[in-house]
Order: C-alpha cells, then sequence, then structure tokens
C-alpha cells in the first residue's frame, strides 16, 4: 500500500532542493506528467483506437515508425510546448532540434525525450516506455540551438521514465535519489509507491541481446560465457538472462531487483559505435541508474561525463548492479 503522497505533492517538495527554483520546474514537470498520462492511454487503448502497426515512414534512425512513434511525439511536443517552460525539445522521431513556436513565450529548459521506447514491442503488447532529460538552456529565453542540447549527462536537472506496462509507472529523479510513481487511473494521479529506490549491489541476471554475441568485444565475450558456464564456471554461480527489447522495462526491473544490462559496442555495423542514443536513452537512464546506487559505462568511460557530438549519437552501454558492472569493466581494462 501507499501513504497516498501524489507526485504533485512529490514534485513541490523536490523543488525545494533546485536553487532559485520559481516554480517553472515544477510547472515544467507537472506539464511533462500530462503527456504520460495522454500517452498511457493511448497505448492502453491500443488495437481499440487504431493506433497499431507501422507506417511508411523511417526516423533518423533509419527505423521504421510506429504509428504510436508519431503520435506520442506530436502528444510530447503539443503539451511541453506552449507554457514557456522550454528553449527548445529534441526526440528520437525529429531529425533536428523543436524551435518552440514564436507564438509561445520561452523559457530555461531544454527537454530530450524518446518518446516511445521498445516501440518495436506495442504490436506484440509488451511493455513499453517514454524517456525523458531535462536539461537547463545555457542561456534562457532564447530559442535553443543544437549545441546548446550538448551538454554531458552529469548537467541533467532531471531523468526519468514512464513504463506503460502491466501498471503505468513514472520515475525519476532529481539528483536527490530515485522514486517511483504508479498511476491511478480512477484519481488521475501518480502516487508514490516505490520511495528511495536501490540497486541492489549484487545480481545473478543478465540482459543482452544474445543474437549479436559474434559482433562483440572480447570483454564481453568473455563475460556472457562466464555467466553461461554457470557454478561449474569461474564465477562459481549460475546465472539467469533477460531480453525485452525494451530499455525501460529492462532498467525498471533493474531498479526493482538488480541486473545488469548490455548493449554493448559490436561490430555489426562499424559506423554505429553502439544501438543506444547518448542524449535521450544512455544519459536520462545512467543519472537513474547512478543515483539508486548503480553504475553506468560505455565499458571505458562513465556514460554521464561523455561530450554529447549530435542529438542522435550512439554510445555502448553497460548498466546495473555495482558489483556486476565493475566485474565487465574489469575485462575491458585487462584487454
Ligand atoms: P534490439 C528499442 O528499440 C531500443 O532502443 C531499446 O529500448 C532496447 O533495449 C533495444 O533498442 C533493443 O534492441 O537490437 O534487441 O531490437
Amino acid at each position: 500500500m501507499h501513504n497516498g503522497t501524489t507526485l504533485t505533492q512529490f514534485i513541490i517538495e523536490e523543488q525545494r532542493h533546485i536553487a532559485n527554483a520559481t516554480g517553472d520546474f515544477t510547472a515544467l514537470l507537472n506539464d511533462l506528467v500530462t503527456a504520460i498520462k495522454v500517452i498511457s492511454n493511448a497505448v492502453n487503448k491500443g488495437a481499440l483506437i487504431g493506433v497499431m502497426g507501422a507506417l511508411d515512414s523511417q526516423n533518423v534512425q533509419g527505423e521504421t515508425q510506429k504509428k504510436l512513434d508519431v503520435i506520442t511525439n506530436e502528444i510530447m511536443i503539443r503539451t511541453n510546448e506552449w507554457a514557456g517552460h522550454l528553449a527548445g525539445m529534441a526526440s528520437e522521431e525529429m531529425d533536428e532540434v523543436y524551435a518552440i513556436p514564436n507564438k509561445y513565450p520561452l523559457g530555461k529548459y531544454l527537454l530530450v525525450f524518446d518518446p516511445l521506447d521498445g516501440s518495436s514491442n506495442v504490436d506484440i503488447n509488451i511493455s513499453v516506455g517514454t524517456i525523458f532529460s531535462i536539461l537547463r538552456a545555457p542561456v534562457g529565453n532564447r530559442a535553443a540551438s543544437m549545441e546548446d542540447f550538448l551538454q554531458p549527462g552529469v548537467k541533467q536537472v532531471c531523468a526519468g521514465y514512464a513504463l506503460y506496462g502491466s501498471s503505468t509507472m513514472l520515475v525519476l529523479t532529481t539528483g536527490h535519489g530515485v522514486n517511483g510513481f504508479t498511476l491511478d487511473r480512477e484519481v488521475g494521479e501518480f502516487i508514490l509507491t516505490h520511495p528511495d529506490m536501490k540497486i541492489p549491489a549484487d545480481t545473478k541476471e543478465f540482459a543482452i541481446n544474445a543474437s549479436n554475441q559474434r559482433f562483440w568485444e572480447p570483454p564481453v565475450q568473455r563475460y556472457v560465457e562466464e555467466c553461461l558456464q554457470g557454478k561449474e564456471g569461474p564465477r562459481g554461480r549460475d546465472f539467469n538472462m533477460r531480453w525485452v527489447a525494451s530499455m525501460v522495462a529492462e532498467v525498471h526491473r533493474i531498479l526493482t531487483r538488480g541486473g545488469i544490462f548490455m548493449y554493448p559496442r559490436d561490430t555489426k555495423d562499424p559506423a554505429k559505435p553502439g544501438k543506444l542514443r547518448l542524449l535521450y536513452e544512455a544519459n536520462p537512464m545512467s543519472f537513474i541508474v547512478e543515483q539508486a546506487g548503480g553504475v553506468s559505462s560505455t565499458g571505458y568511460e562513465r556514460i554521464l561525463d561523455m561530450q554529447p557530438e549530435g542529438l542522435h549519437q550512439r554510445v555502448p552501454v553497460i548498466l546495473g548492479s555495482k558489483n556486476e558492472v565493475e566485474v565487465v569493466l574489469g575485462y575491458h581494462r585487462e584487454g
């Protein structure tokens, strides 16, 4: 059960942690939460409102767009563009920065998001989510340039995700720990159900797309092979494996019971140093994971320290339970 703390109440209390808070941040988060409620409704209605299936279009990633990719992107834009809290937005589904229309005032924050992460799962009714990251605009109240978004992950003011699963949850951090909220549809409010989430330091559960095994770097090959050898191998214990193909679901499982998630650098497409995008997948999830006591790395460097070079830059990701990620990083150091 819960003590009934609503997200609205929680955000206002969080606002007290933010220096010179003017209420803008709280109002921005409230608009973001409204978008997430609308997306949750669309995702959960699914086939009933004809939002399943793919379009003929591709996004900047060269990925076929699902109807819901476009619909959810539109919901995020329309719900957050008007209130005067943002200097610009960037999304997995848009090639360029989204400029706030002239009819609306500009604000001091930047919003970066993947409106429907794991959308390839939508038609088969497996959990998907929205990932978001809030940065401060280098110069507030001025239309943001692309360069304004290229800030290391340590500059994030807030990061979070919505998980549209058996229940709709919102998990977020503002740098003071990680808290999870569950949507009570009868009330229309997110209720604090998972206060101060922490990732167990150890785990026996790894998540990786094993079909890419032949493309992995040697340290990852070694790590996974040793997991598969189980208690007869050098790790001396058996492991379990999961792969949902929805990063939000994987990270939520790790926050809930521990684990290690890997989408490592692979040689499948040498032009791509990884599959996941730094600004709107790796950075927000890394902020959350670190705030919950976990570790998040490319294998060679801390993800939150990386200087982004482009809106849609891809990076390798190895994140989760501290002690298990450290094993993989140790293998990378050994070469
Ligand atoms: P694959 C979803 O498209 C995503 O960006 C992440 O959410 C997920 O972890 C990964 O890609 C799945 O990739 O290669 O298994 O389809």
